[in-house]
């Protein structure tokens, strides 16, 4: 999916709670993959949306798992359905592998262990050019994308539950 392109007719979103997760880390990279996002829920005819900026990708899943466990009465709600967003560019170090991997494995986690679930909008990549690609380039925009899934889930995973 394209941003700018519609979102798909039958996707009804108006009725669920999103949160927007977005890494500062390589923001030239992550504030399109937001902004890819937020047309997609837009599109979709979300109005209940969150966005919380985390300093990067390695941040990502402890802040969609306070977020998730919420408890009633807090003062933020919890979603139906959370979007992650960051970059993760490769570079000479083995610290990729270690931010990539641990973002990944723990929004996962965060997904199972809560049950609510958490669309994984995080490019890994060799170069800022793959990164910039992805991220409202010739590859699309995987920020729209992860927010199409992350509707989807949230009317799937709910009808699941009933
Ligand atoms: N965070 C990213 O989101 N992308 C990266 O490419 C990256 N690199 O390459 O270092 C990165 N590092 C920061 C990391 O996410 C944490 O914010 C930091 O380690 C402090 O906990």
């Amino acid at each position: 999916m394209t941003e700018g392109k519609p979102a798909s007719a039958h996707l009804q979103a108006g009725r669920f709670k999103f949160a927007v997760l977005c890494a500062q880390f390589n923001s030239s990279i992550t504030d399109v993959l937001l902004a890819g996002a937020l047309d997609a829920l837009k599109r979709s005819g979300a109005v209940d949306i969150e966005v919380v900026r985390v300093p990067g990708s390695w941040e990502l899943p402890l802040a969609a798992k306070t977020i998730a466990e919420r408890k009633p009465g807090a003062l933020g709600k919890v979603p139906d359905a959370i979007i992650a967003l960051g970059a993760v560019i490769r570079g000479d170090t083995p610290h990729f592998d270690y931010v990539a991997g641990q973002a990944a494995s723990g929004l996962m986690a965060v997904q199972l262990e809560t049950g609510i679930p958490v669309a994984f909008g995080v490019l890994t990549t060799n170069t800022i050019e793959q990164a910039a690609d992805r991220a409202g380039g010739k590859d699309g925009n995987k920020g729209y994308d992860a927010a199409i899934t992350a509707i989807e889930m949230a009317e799937r995973i709910h009808r699941l539950r009933q």
